[in-house]
């Protein structure tokens, strides 16, 4: 995509001009002017849709604060909305919006500036600070930045200029066995219970969810997304291919996973998706997997799960190769079902249709593939699961899995601009016996592409990514300097 690459060079060389900084505290959008513009009209579209005061918190501690290491990996830690409206990668910000202030309609609340706090994690901005002030103007487009603790007072007195007092927040809650609940351990959930708190003691009509809303803007990506998650993609591709090239190398897991993890961070300074799964052989069936401590054997095939953001977009792709290079006869014929029951949700793929429907598509693919290409040439199988093992697609976008996370949103009319995984599975236990050799292996098999759907199909973001037997195989045979 030619525009793509035109945002992210422009981006970079953006980046370079603004002081260093930037690339810290704004993790998206680091691109002046045209960044301002972009976070303001999400906001205003927001205001539009709710039409009452809203107040959305940002994670309370980033690096270095009370919950080090649960970020200890993640470069980008803010709460998923704040970095959508704002840009701002800094913990303890609180975003006011106010549709009905005619003087100022949005307000950031952030940190003192603290000196001592930036000589331990490096350049914050804070409020009691010019050139601190300028920059969260010059990136988010707010002019009305204020200290955290003016918060309280400033939301009371907006609250009580409105007609209605209705106030507006972030939390994630879905139905469940046909009852709504809420995640109750986020940060999100935290704030919701201090604003009611508040709400209660001034008599205030109680809070209201902006899920639905947020969501609804939030999900389609616009085409700078679509053009990060690309690079996304890139850089993902090629840090698979050049360890696919070296794979002869490895003998263990932890070194696959290194290696590969090694190549994308070195070409995104956004961090991981996620942590990868490296699953050799029987490790494959186990769906979580994160031990990748294993080491593997020639006959075993390999299952990684893998990925990298490019700004605020995430990679996450799932290939499945066998370690010796060459598919043995049997795990041909397996790999063929799952790829082609991928294909088929490709196909289906378009703004209208349910996820629920590619689930359709894809679980039937793969139960008519076993029969009819497995057991009908006298193969015997024991699946791990009944029915079917995962959802075919989750959101994506914001974060790897976007969306509500209860996932009430397969059963929605999919639309433009949604990016979806594409992730057919197989696993279980096979045998096959095949011109007088006997093959029984526990395998997990599981090809990840990620689509960007559209009015009349989809673009499959991955399309570069080998994983066709043939692609594999000639990757793997090929050699590349040590
Ligand atoms: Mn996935």
């Amino acid at each position: 995509m030619r525009f793509g690459r035109v945002y992210a060079s422009n981006n970079i060389k953006l980046m370079r001009t603004l002081k260093k900084i930037h690339t810290g505290i704004f993790r998206d959008g680091g691109a002046g002017a045209f960044a301002q513009r972009r976070f303001r009209e999400r906001r205003k579209k927001l205001m539009m849709k709710e039409g009452r005061l809203v107040a959305i918190a940002g994670v309370p501690y980033g690096p270095g604060g009370k919950t080090t290491w649960a970020y200890a990996h993640c470069p980008t830690y803010q709460e998923p909305a704040i970095m959508y409206l704002t840009g701002v990668n800094q913990n303890n910000v609180i975003l006011l919006l106010d549709p009905n202030s005619k003087i100022s309609d949005e307000i950031l609340f952030v940190d003192d500036r603290d000196r001592l706090m930036e000589f331990w994690d490096g350049v914050r901005f804070g409020v009691g600070d010019e050139q601190s002030l300028r920059e969260v103007q010059s990136v988010t487009g707010i002019r009305d930045v204020r200290s955290v603790r003016e918060f309280k007072d400033v939301l009371k007195e907006r609250l009580f200029k409105q007609k209605k007092k209705n106030l507006g927040t972030l939390w994630l809650e879905g139905t469940r066995r046909g009852k709504t609940c809420a995640i109750t351990t986020d940060h999100n959930y935290d704030f919701k219970k201090k604003l009611a708190g508040w709400l209660r003691s001034w008599n205030a009509p109680p809070l209201k969810n902006i899920m639905k809303n947020h969501f609804e803007l939030r999900l389609p990506l616009d085409k700078y997304d679509v053009a990060n998650a690309r690079k996304a993609q890139e850089i993902t591709g090629n840090g698979f291919k050049v360890m696919l090239k070296k794979f002869r190398n490895f003998k263990n897991e932890c070194q696959v996973q290194g290696f590969l993890e090694g190549q994308m961070l070195m070409q995104s300074p956004y961090g991981l998706s996620y942590p990868s799964i490296v699953a050799s052989g029987a490790n494959a069936n186990i769906l979580h997997y994160i031990k990748n401590d294993d080491d593997f054997s020639k006959d075993e095939m390999m299952l990684i799960d893998f990925g990298v953001r490019w700004m605020t977009m995430h990679a996450d792709i799932t290939r499945t190769f066998p370690v010796s290079g060459r598919f043995n006869p049997m795990q041909k014929i397996l790999y063929e079902i799952v790829l082609k029951a991928q294909v088929a949700v490709e196909k289906k793929a378009r703004a209208g249709v349910m996820i629920d429907a590619l689930n359709k598509v894809c679980w039937d693919k793969i139960s008519h593939g076993l029969a009819h290409n497995f057991v009908a040439v006298g193969g015997k199988f024991k699946l791990q699961y009944e029915g079917r093992p995962h959802g075919v697609s989750h959101l994506m976008g914001e974060q790897e899995h976007d969306g509500d996370p209860f996932r009430n949103y397969s059963r929605q009319p999919m639309k433009s601009g949604w990016m979806i995984s594409n992730e057919p599975g197989l696993y279980g236990e096979f045998r096959l016996r095949l011109n007088g050799k006997t093959y029984d292996e526990k395998i997990g098999i599981r090809i990840e592409d990620n689509l960007v759907i559209t009015s009349d199909g989809c673009m499959n973001l991955s399309d570069k990514i080998p994983k066709t037997i043939k692609q594999i195989e000639k990757l793997m045979a090929s050699r590349q300097a040590d």
